[in-house]
């Protein structure tokens, strides 16, 4: 039984059901959805929370009494279903007006207005509840080297953190800020292109503890890099304020495959790591459900994302309890890293005064992390 409770805190960004299969070759291949029918399946199906974009539930350009009508519909649905608003974000990519970015587009009155129309849904935010405000810059970036000075486009950048720093701070909202990064798409290369840059650039900004990072599986691996890795290190850092769960095949397109779909090696280290780790965030699931499908397949994919967490949850548990794990483990001197290279009183003189150790012996020992991933790699095909 992989059914998911409220505990589990699994949430979805609306535009991932909504998403209607539209690609850049192609048109939508199924109808557009209301917001509160994502919100009303969504619950049935087990989800607990909810992410959404201004513009996934109020089309740009509504009027006010347009918004306010819809607003209502949606908070009705937000009652009804019981269902949490973790977190909100803007939407800075979609309108042609953002076609050179939104907090780094080279156009004033551009970084302005979305200086403004961030604030603006951050309010709804705030009333829904939500505690973390993510920020994906897919935008900001450029396709041609002179066409964008990156330094000075890192200063916007953290110009726009600070103003909405100051916003949150001086409104007294219990708001925190998630960047997402991502090394390309629909730019050509985008600004804080992996979680590494994006931790660089936060300890630059004036309320840098405002600000942490929601990184996403796919786009870690678009750069090649280890997603479980790069969580690790945002929750060394303290900075893992938010997730985005997918699947991705390697370095190619945005797949945004169903979470435990794509690298399944990959996703089952993430969930150990996250459960090593203590994460405690929503768990939440950022995919499209390939275009080949119908709407049934929509919450088919939704359901699988929850239940391959739930799985890879159990199989991830049962790999740390294992006794031949916890022996291969100590084989290969995992319980020796958490030991300090410097015991208490000694000092680098003490190093400099130290006898060499058999470096020949040594050198000649085996690691045994062969055994160790063959034991992982077993509880993941699910023969242990
Ligand atoms: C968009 C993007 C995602 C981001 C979302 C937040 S929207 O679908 O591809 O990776 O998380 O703006
Ligand atoms: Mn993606
Ligand atoms: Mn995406
Ligand atoms: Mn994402």
């Amino acid at each position: 039984t992989y059914t998911p409770v409220p505990e589990d805190k699994f949430s979805f960004g609306l535009w991932t059901v909504q998403y209607p299969g539209r690609d850049p070759f192609g048109e939508p291949t199924r109808p557009a959805m209301d917001p509160v029918r994502a919100v009303e399946k969504l619950a049935e199906i087990g989800a607990y929370g909810v992410n959404f974009h201004d513009d996934d539930v109020v089309p740009f350009g509504s009027s006010d009494a347009e918004r306010e009508k819809i607003l209502d519909a949606f908070k009705k649905s937000l009652t009804d279903t019981g269902m949490v608003v973790t977190t909100a974000t803007t939407n800075l990519f979609g309108h042609p007006v953002f076609k050179d970015g939104a907090f780094t587009s080279n156009l004033r009155d551009v970084r302005r207005f979305a200086l403004k129309k961030t604030m603006r849904n951050i309010d709804l935010a705030a009333e829904l509840g939500a505690k973390v405000y993510v920020a994906w810059g897919g935008r900001e970036g450029a396709e041609s080297q002179a066409s964008k000075d990156v330094m000075v486009a890192l200063d916007r950048y953290k110009e726009a953190f600070d103003v909405l720093g100051d916003y949150v701070t001086e409104k007294g909202y219990d708001l925190r800020f998630a960047i997402e990064p991502k090394p390309n798409e629909p730019r050509g290369d985008i600004l804080l292109p992996t979680i590494g840059h994006a931790l660089a650039f936060i300890e630059r900004l004036e309320r840098p503890e405002l600000v942490g990072v929601n990184p996403e599986i796919g786009h870690e691996e678009m750069a090649g890099m280890n997603a479980a890795a790069g969580y690790a290190q945002a929750m060394w850092q303290g900075k893992l304020y938010h997730i985005d769960l997918n699947g991705q095949n390697g370095p190619k397109y945005d797949q945004d495959l169903r979470f435990g779909a794509g690298n399944v090696r990959g996703a089952f280290w993430i969930v150990d790591t996250l459960l090593a780790g203590g994460y405690d965030g929503p768990v939440h699931f950022d995919f499209k459900t390939p275009r080949t499908e119908d709407d049934n397949g929509v919450w088919v994919s939704a359901e699988a994302c929850m239940r391959n967490y739930l799985i890879l949850r159990e199989k991830a548990q049962a790999f740390r309890a294992d006794p031949e794990v916890q022996a291969a483990l100590e084989a290969s001197h995992l319980p020796e890293l958490s030991v300090p290279t410097l015991a208490e009183g000694e000092t680098w003189q003490t190093l400099v005064d130290a006898a060499d150790p058999d470096v020949e012996t040594i050198g000649a020992r085996g690691m045994a992390f062969e055994r160790l991933d063959q034991l992982a790699l077993e509880h993941l095909y699910g023969i242990r």
